[in-house]
């Protein structure tokens, strides 16, 4: 395989901030169309893969980042919880799996998991991976050794968001640095997991912070497998409950740019979804969207109801990726049979020729074909 056709080789870690704010002031469908493009060379145009989160431990968190319910610096009337029993964990791991959910992704709100938390968090990913499916924790900074003793006990993912730019970073947070991020970022992958990283839009950041929270995610020296792109969910009692509403177009447009950059990783339409409508989150899957969380619920918040979500799919055309189709053997596999069924398909998928529409949650997801 030369270069030129190898997708991996052709991954760029050098963007300049100036290339990336070019992309922004691309006339939108000039950049909507470089983004599908982009997408259709390295991705399947109509699977979109679903996670489910859980939070395990809730609240009264000592970090103080403005936009959080869990944050103990602000009154947001949350209810707290202890870190839950795993049993109960797996439970509801085996709900979210019945659902159609490929990946578990379980939150903690602490600033780092304590020594004698650990034996229990691992124990929840052994549980939950011999379920079948990918495991996935977000525990706040994590040291050399806790990242091992997550991979060794088998944990697919670590989502740990570098959240805005490095420049806007300090109007946000203030009790961890944007270069404690990095560092977990690195002992995760130095222990040989998966990184699911990104940020959130809509903390009154501008254009500039935008394109500057995705070069940092593109010049990291891998890219994220996974990047999540939040829309703000304003909290009441948080700094930023009252900041101003984020332009759509904008939004579109961090996804469209976050596509061209990584073009290999899944890219997730994440927080923020219940506060768009269909026609917006369509727009996200053609800017390059490829990945949602699924279920009523993010962490503590509410997030689209499933059956919500699998009649979104079906009126577009879009299929749950399945476990298999995320690995990248498999992947690769899919990609040539995809690309070999578009040199003779049609370019877009008649939508009304698709699945009909139903109108309970499926037991499990409609498989690919
Ligand atoms: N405590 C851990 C940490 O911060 O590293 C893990 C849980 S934390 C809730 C995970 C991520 O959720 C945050 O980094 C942030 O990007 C996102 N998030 C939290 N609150 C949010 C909100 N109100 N709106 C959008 N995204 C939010
Ligand atoms: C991420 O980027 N978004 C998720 C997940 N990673 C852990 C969390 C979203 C939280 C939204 C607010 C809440 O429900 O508390
Ligand atoms: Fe704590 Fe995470 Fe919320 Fe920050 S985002 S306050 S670290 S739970």
């Amino acid at each position: 395989m030369t270069a030129s056709q190898n997708p991996v080789a052709n991954l760029r870690h050098d963007w300049t901030i100036k290339e990336i704010e070019a992309l922004f002031q691309l006339p939108f469908n000039d950049l909507m169309f470089q983004a599908q493009t982009v997408h259709r060379q390295h991705h399947d145009p109509n699977a979109v893969q679903i996670s489910t989160l859980l939070s395990i431990k809730t609240g009264a968190c000592p970090e103080d980042c403005k936009y959080c319910s869990q944050s103990g610096h602000y009154n947001t009337g949350l209810e707290k919880e202890k870190l839950l029993e795993i049993q109960k964990v797996v439970t509801e791991a085996k709900i979210a799996k019945e659902k159609g959910a490929s990946r578990f992704c379980m939150g903690a709100a602490w600033r780092s998991p304590r020594d004698k938390d650990m034996p229990y968090v691992l124990e929840m990913v052994k549980q939950v991976k011999s379920l079948g499916m990918e495991t996935c924790m977000t525990l706040g900074m994590l040291d050399k050794g806790q990242a091992q003793a997550l991979a060794d006990a088998g944990l697919d993912y670590y989502n740990h968001n570098l959240d805005t730019s490095p420049e806007h970073y300090n109007s946000i947070i203030t009790t961890r640095t944007y270069q404690d991020r990095l560092d977990t970022l690195s002992n995760v992958r130095e222990a040989g997991m998966k990184i699911c990283c990104g940020g959130i839009l809509g903390m009154g950041e501008t254009q500039r912070d935008r394109a500057g929270l995705l070069m940092q995610l593109a010049n990291l020296p891998d890219h994220p497998e996974s990047v999540p792109i939040n829309m703000l969910v304003k909290i009441e009692g948080t700094p930023l409950a009252n900041v101003d509403d984020l332009e759509p177009f904008d939004f579109i447009r961090t996804i469209a740019v976050a596509r061209i950059l990584m073009p290999k990783s899944f890219v997730r339409l994440s927080a923020g979804r219940e506060q768009m409508n269909e026609q917006m989150q369509a727009m996200c899957f053609l800017a390059g969207a490829n990945s949602i969380f699924y279920g009523e619920r993010l962490l503590t918040t509410s997030n689209p109801e499933a059956s919500k979500d699998m009649q979104l799919f079906n009126k577009l055309g879009i299929r749950p990726l399945e476990l298999g189709g995320t690995t990248d053997e498999a992947m690769e596999e899919e990609l040539l049979a995809a690309v070999e069924h578009q040199k003779t398909a049609h370019l877009f998928v008649d939508a009304a020729r698709a699945k009909p529409a139903t109108a309970e949650v499926p037991a499990a997801c409609p498989k690919r074909h």
